[in-house]
Order: structure tokens, then sequence, then C-alpha cells
């Protein structure tokens, strides 16, 4: 049996003030490709950071008040808070945001019980679609991690699959995203609901649709895309 590493306890309570939590991680086997630490060491262990439903707003939404100029708020708070944790803890902070792109998914889909959803974002048993990730942190030792719990994939049992229906501009098919039809509709009056709403096949998704993030969330969200 493994124990779980005392490190990930130090974890938890670090990233509670910033209603963040760690969200699994895993050890990189031998020979895998793992991100380089500063001196240039590959990492041995990854802790991914993010948040169910909307936790984090309420410490974002102060932080930004006192930081409203800068772009990309949502990522500068990210870095700010775990560029923090990972110096305290003596780790190192890597971004969904840092490019070239880091797999984030694949690593989450390793670290804790997610599929892929036929909208191409990783569908959690409990949480559904209201999850996501603000950070991982790196360390130069294998940490010992709990095992994951196997969990059947939340989209085999349904049937009707509403996400794949509810979108005015028919941007999913199953198998991608048509991102340049949902921007255009983002731009026009039509595209209201979306804006001000959230997306509605997300929405539309049955699985943990009380953790949906606030309409304030969504909103900027919305925003944050329309404008990329
Ligand atoms: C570029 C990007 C986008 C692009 C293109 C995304 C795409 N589908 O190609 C755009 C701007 C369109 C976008 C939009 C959104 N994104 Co985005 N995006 C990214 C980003 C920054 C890089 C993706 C990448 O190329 N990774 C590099 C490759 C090597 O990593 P990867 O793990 O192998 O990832 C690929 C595969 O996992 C694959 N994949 C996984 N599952 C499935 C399932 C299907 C059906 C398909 C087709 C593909 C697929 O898609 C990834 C890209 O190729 C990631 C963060 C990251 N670093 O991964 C976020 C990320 C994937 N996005 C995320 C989110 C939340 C969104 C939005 C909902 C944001 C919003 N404003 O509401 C929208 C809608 C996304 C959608 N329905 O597809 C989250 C997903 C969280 C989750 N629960 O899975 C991520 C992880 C960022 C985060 N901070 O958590 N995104």
């Amino acid at each position: 049996m493994i124990v779980a590493d005392p490190l990930l306890d130090q974890i938890t309570a670090a990233l509670e003030p910033h209603g963040l939590v760690p969200r699994g991680g895993f050890v990189f086997g031998p020979g895998e490709a793992a991100p380089c630490l500063r001196h240039d060491a590959a990492a041995r262990s990854i802790v991914l950071a993010g948040h169910f439903g909307s936790s984090i707003w309420p410490h974002f939404t102060r932080w930004r008040q006192a930081h409203s100029g800068q772009p990309d708020l949502l990522d500068a708070w990210s870095k700010a808070v775990l560029t923090q944790v990972a110096d305290k803890l003596g780790g190192q902070a890597v971004f969904p945001s840092d490019k070239p792109y880091l797999p984030f998914q694949q690593w989450a889909k390793r670290a804790e019980s997610l599929s892929a959803s036929p909208l191409g974002l990783l569908i959690h048993p409990e949480y559904g679609l209201w999850q996501a990730f603000r950070g991982a942190l790196l360390f130069d030792r294998a940490i010992g991690f709990p095992a994951v719990p196997l969990n059947n994939h939340p989209c085999d049992s349904c049937i009707d699959k509403p996400c794949l229906h509810a979108c005015p501009v028919d941007a999913f098919d199953g198998t991608g995203f048509a991102v340049g039809r949902c921007r255009g509709h983002l731009a026009v009056p039509e595209g209201a609901l979306c804006r001000d709403g959230g997306c509605l096949a997300r929405l539309a998704c049955p699985i943990g649709r009380e953790h949906a993030y606030t309409p304030e969330q969504q909103r900027f969200h919305m925003a944050a895309f329309a404008s990329a």
C-alpha cells in the first residue's frame, strides 16, 4: 500500500486560501518526457492544481480589483499564486497558458479520474465539465500518490448526449470544435445568450450541474475566449 506523501497535505494547505485544490499527480516514468526544472534536470513528480466549480472566484475577484490594467488576468493571478506556493514548498510551477503548450489534459487524465467528453473538455464523474486547471507543481523527487479511483466514463451512459445538440451554431460534432463558428456567433447580437449566460453546450451536460460556474464567472470565461 502506498502511504500518501506528507507533501500532499502541505500543498493542500497552501492552495486552500486561494480556493484551489491539488488535482492529483503522478511520478514520471524513466525515459518519459517530463518538463525541465530550473537546473535542467527533468522533473520527477507533478501535482496538478485547479478548482472544482467556482471555488476560486471570490479569491480571484478580490485580487483583480487591485490588478485591473493587466491583460490575461486569470493567468496572471494563477502565476502569482502558484509561483508563491511552489517557492514555499521547494517546487516549480508551470501553467496551461505557457507556450509551447504543455500536455495538461494528458497529465490530468493520469492524475485524476477524468475522461474526454464529446466537447473535448475533460469530464469529472462528480463535477462534470465545471472544473479546470490553473497550473501544476513540479518536484525533483518521487512523491507517493494515493491510487486514482477507477470510474466509468460518465458519457458512456448518456444516451442523448444533449451537449452535442445545444450549440446554436453546431460548433461540436463529437470529434472537434469549430472554434471560428463559435467565436463568430459570440460577436453578433444573436450570440447574447451564450455571451451572457455561458456556453450552452457545456450547460446542457447533466453531470455536476449543481457545480456550474456562477453567471459572472461564465461571462468572464466567454469574454476571454471571444477575445483571445
Ligand atoms: C489552445 C487551447 C484552446 C483552444 C483550442 C482547443 C482545442 N480543442 O484544440 C481554444 C481557444 C479554442 C480553447 C477553448 C477552450 N478551452 Co482550452 N485550452 C487550450 C490550451 C491552452 C492548449 C491545448 C493544447 O494544445 N495542449 C497541448 C497538447 C500537447 O496537450 P494535450 O493534453 O495533449 O491536449 C490535447 C488533447 O488532450 C486533446 N483532447 C483531449 N481530449 C479530447 C477530446 C476530443 C473529442 C478532442 C477532439 C480532443 C481532445 O485536445 C488537446 C489539444 O490538442 C489548453 C491548456 C493546455 N496547456 O493543454 C486549454 C484547455 C484544454 N482549455 C480549457 C478550457 C476550459 C477551454 C474553454 C472551455 C474555455 C472557455 N473560455 O470557456 C474553451 C472551449 C474548449 C472546447 N470545447 O474545446 C481547459 C480544459 C479543462 C478540462 N476540463 O478539460 C484547458 C486544459 C485549460 C485549463 N486552464 O484548464 N482552448
